[in-house]
């Protein structure tokens, strides 16, 4: 009896803990997490009376970073924060110079019900402290609009905080589409929110040219434009187009105030000017700078292009003016000047580029481009700027000062840091914010991918091969927003928020300090704050995500994730449509082996947070039974996507974004299937694809076997390549019923690419395959 009353009371105190930390997380929601804070009792209330007070040793300059939270205190809430010369008793906010504070980017705050007092040691920790006080404000402090009746009052505490990258920055876009300046700033504003202090913005690219170069009219005036944008993802076919001229760019004035809203809010400019490829705006302008002489086009297509700078030395005059007016324009000390996604077939059938690679010594294309890098590195370096570069600019040889911007995966950032050369981590696998955040097919078409913001937060930075020497040049992180596929400011929004908290986060401290259940907490007052900014951000976080997983008895069940805390899940499994009086969801749910529909709710207080989930599971004897893969050797393998192979559940679409397939490179393999006991069988089906344009091709031939003993096997059939196409993918081999114990199949890849096709020579055929399903 007492042992029951104690196990109550403690269940009891565990539900009011929970409950408190919640409360309190809800009361300091800060993102990023700052490095120390401790809470105590009272709020100081912001009211008209409210004064700053600067005390000795702030210069002049550094008052700068109290401009923006005064203006919004201004705007948003009619209130007139004053400076004054006398320190005053109480309603003030006090700064201070503390010398012991190393980090410039640092700051102490303690907030009492009399006082706000911040001590910094420069004018970006005063900036920072203003925004922690901007999120410890009401969620409403946001608003677009001017606020009434609400108390602006903050929760007393103590905050000791600095960031642990010095660099921590998000990327955009703006040459896909013509992302228009208040958009711009009200990005930056955002980032400043989240104490990101660096704006990578990618001006140049093949479909666009978006910066005036005064000693280069054309490039805005027709590079900046073009005639036509594709419509639907470059994968599917037949292709269509919108045939609205469009573009825009930004003058040198503009640009100018970009800078300046920035500055203001503590953040760097970087902009990047891509070359030697992604120059077909440049190009379309200037086309005596390519090796051909074009003609060319503003490209409305995606993807990667063989036309690019020639490297004739009218070119380098050309580049060295553009990045003469780009040096002068930008006071940040980085220059991106991309260095990725470059084609040499162009140089290889170009005299100049020939004789170039004779006369520097240089003994292939790739020591040509990274000549052409060292070159605009030297160049640039008379103007006082170091350059960033994409991690292909290791191809070739690296130059010395460059910093490495790691994208494709972690590799690049990992060689160049073991080199001695500065990095950025940026990798696809984690911070590319135009992959797909849910694995809704409803979600609006992106790129392709899956990054829901616990993967992004999940991102390590400090990969383990690193020694301790080797780790201090990893400058930092950024997210990277290409908008191919995000033609409008709510399509952008939707990606970049609330995914950007996650990077910002991750930036800021330690790894072993993130902790995703602390942080998705905190996220839901953040999503609030942008619910009064009016921005249209995702809610994936309610989104759910499923794992097919055997019970260990022969039959699946389908397991429903939600990363979003304080939600209930309610499902159907005939078809109905789930409502709050449907099953709650408490473990994996039991499929029947028949074809079956699940549909799925997340609720929150009463409510859907998000497109239903809907998946047919079809009805497939190979289901969960144990199998055995073989590569072209006859080994046996593991292969993460093999699973995939008898999920019984179908691809979402022929994009193949969310890694619902098995990929497949080498010539064949063999896949042994266990029933487990006789079973009745009549029918073999393999699902592949057919994409010439992406060079993806059903097998050439699937040959059936069959064994009654386990030992033994017979074949049963063959189905060749253009058997399989005419029945579009769907490789069924009928028999009459027989009772085996095991399936065997053996899968050929198409060894070449047909020569008749565009593609044919330059790469290799590919095979996916969706499932196999055995009746
Ligand atoms: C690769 S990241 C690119 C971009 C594309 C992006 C799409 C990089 C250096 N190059 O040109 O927009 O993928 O995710």
């Amino acid at each position: 009896m007492i042992k029951t009353r104690r196990v109550i009371l403690l269940v009891m105190m565990l539900f009011i803990a929970h409950i408190t930390i919640i409360a309190q997380n809800n009361k300091y929601a800060i993102i990023p997490e700052p490095k120390s804070l401790k809470a105590s009792k009272g709020t100081f209330e912001f009211n008209n009376q409210t004064q700053i007070y600067f005390a000795n040793g702030i210069k002049e300059q550094m008052i700068g970073a109290f401009e923006v939270f005064q203006e919004r205190m201004l705007n948003i809430a009619g209130i007139q924060l004053k400076t004054t010369d006398t320190q005053p008793q109480s309603n003030a906010i006090v700064c201070r110079i503390n010398k012991n504070l190393k980090n410039t980017e640092g700051y102490r705050l303690n907030i009492t019900p009399s006082k706000i007092e911040i001590e910094v040691i420069d004018t970006c920790g005063l900036f920072y402290a203003t925004q922690t006080i901007r999120q410890l404000l009401p969620v409403a402090f946001e608003s677009k609009n001017k606020i009434t009746d609400i108390k602006l009052n903050v929760p007393c505490c103590k905050i000791e905080d600095s960031p642990m990258f010095g660099y921590r920055g998000m990327h955009l876009d703006v040459c896909r589409h013509f992302v228009p300046l208040q958009e711009i700033k009200d990005y930056i504003d955002q980032m400043a929110l989240l104490k990101l202090n660096t704006f990578h913005w990618h001006l140049t690219d093949d479909q666009g040219w978006r910066i005036e170069i005064q000693q280069y009219p054309r490039l805005t005036r027709i590079g900046g434009f073009r005639e036509r944008t594709l419509r639907g993802h470059l994968f599917s076919a037949p292709r269509k187009w919108n045939n609205t001229y469009t573009g825009g760019f930004y003058t040198q004035e503009e640009v100018k105030e970009v800078i300046a809203y920035a500055n203001k809010r503590a953040i760097t400019v970087i902009p990047e000017i891509e070359l030697p490829g992604h120059a077909l705006a440049a190009l379309t302008a200037y086309p005596e700078y390519s090796c051909t002489g074009g003609p060319f086009e503003v490209q409305g297509t995606w993807g990667v292009f063989n036309d690019v700078y020639c490297t004739k030395e009218e070119t380098f005059k050309f580049i060295e003016n553009i990045l003469g007016e780009i040096a002068d324009l930008f006071p940040s000390k980085f220059i991106h000047i991309g260095g990725d996604e470059c084609p040499k077939v162009r140089w290889k059938h170009c005299a100049a580029c020939q004789q170039r690679m004779k006369k520097e010594n240089l003994k292939d294309e790739y020591e040509l481009q990274s000549y052409f890098i060292q070159r605009v590195q030297r160049f640039l370096a008379t103007k006082n700027k170091r350059i960033i570069g994409w991690d292909e600019i290791l191809e070739g040889g690296l130059t010395p000062d460059a910093t490495v911007m790691s994208w494709r995966g972690t590799e690049g950032g990992l060689a160049a840091a073991k080199h001695g050369n500065d990095v950025i981590m940026t990798p696809y696998t984690y911070l590319y914010l135009d992959y797909y955040q849910s694995s809704s097919p409803s979600d609006p078409l992106a790129i392709g991918g899956f990054l829901p913001i616990s993967k992004v937060y999940s991102f390590n930075p400090f990969l383990e091969e690193l020694t301790e020497d080797e780790r201090k040049h990893i400058l930092g992180v950024q997210a990277n927003t290409w908008i191919e596929y995000l033609p409008s400011r709510k399509q952008r929004e939707f990606m970049i928020f609330p995914r950007l908290a996650a990077l910002a986060e991750l930036a800021w401290i330690q790894p072993e300090s993130k902790n995703f259940n602390r942080f998705r907490n905190t996220l839901l007052t953040l999503m609030e704050r942008y619910d009064y900014a009016g921005l249209n951000y995702s809610n994936a976080l309610y989104s759910l995500q499923d794992e097919i997983l055997s019970d260990g008895q022969g039959r699946v069940k389908l397991e429903l994730t939600c990363e979003a805390p304080q939600t209930t899940i309610y499902f159907t499994t005939d078809g109905s449509n789930p409502t709050i009086s449907s099953k709650v969801y408490k473990s994996a749910i039991p499929l029947q082996e028949k074809e079956t529909i699940i549909k799925a709710i997340t609720v929150k207080d009463g409510k859907i947070m998000y497109t239903p989930y809907k998946q047919i599971f079809i009805e497939n004897k190979a289901a969960a039974k144990p199998y055995v893969l073989y590569n072209s050797k006859n080994e046996s393998i593991q292969h993460h996507q093999a699973k995939n192979l008898f999920n019984r559940k179908l691809g979402m679409d022929k994009l193949m974004e969310r890694n619902d397939w098995f990929s497949y490179h080498e010539n064949y393999f063999t896949l042994e299937i266990d029933l487990e006991r006789m079973s009745s069988i009549s029918e073999i089906s393999i699902l592949s694809i057919d994409q010439e344009h992406r060079s993806i091709y059903s097998p050439e031939m699937v040959e059936y076997q069959a064994s009654i003993d386990g030992k033994n096997f017979q074949m049963i059939g063959t189905l060749n390549h253009d058997q399989i196409v005419a029945a579009e993918g769907k490789a069924t081999l009928k028999f009459d019923p027989i009772d085996v114990l095991k399936v065997r199949l053996k899968v050929k890849k198409i060894a070449n690419i047909p020569a008749d096709k565009v593609i044919a020579g330059s790469f290799y055929p590919r095979l996916y395959i969706e499932e196999i399903i055995i009746k």
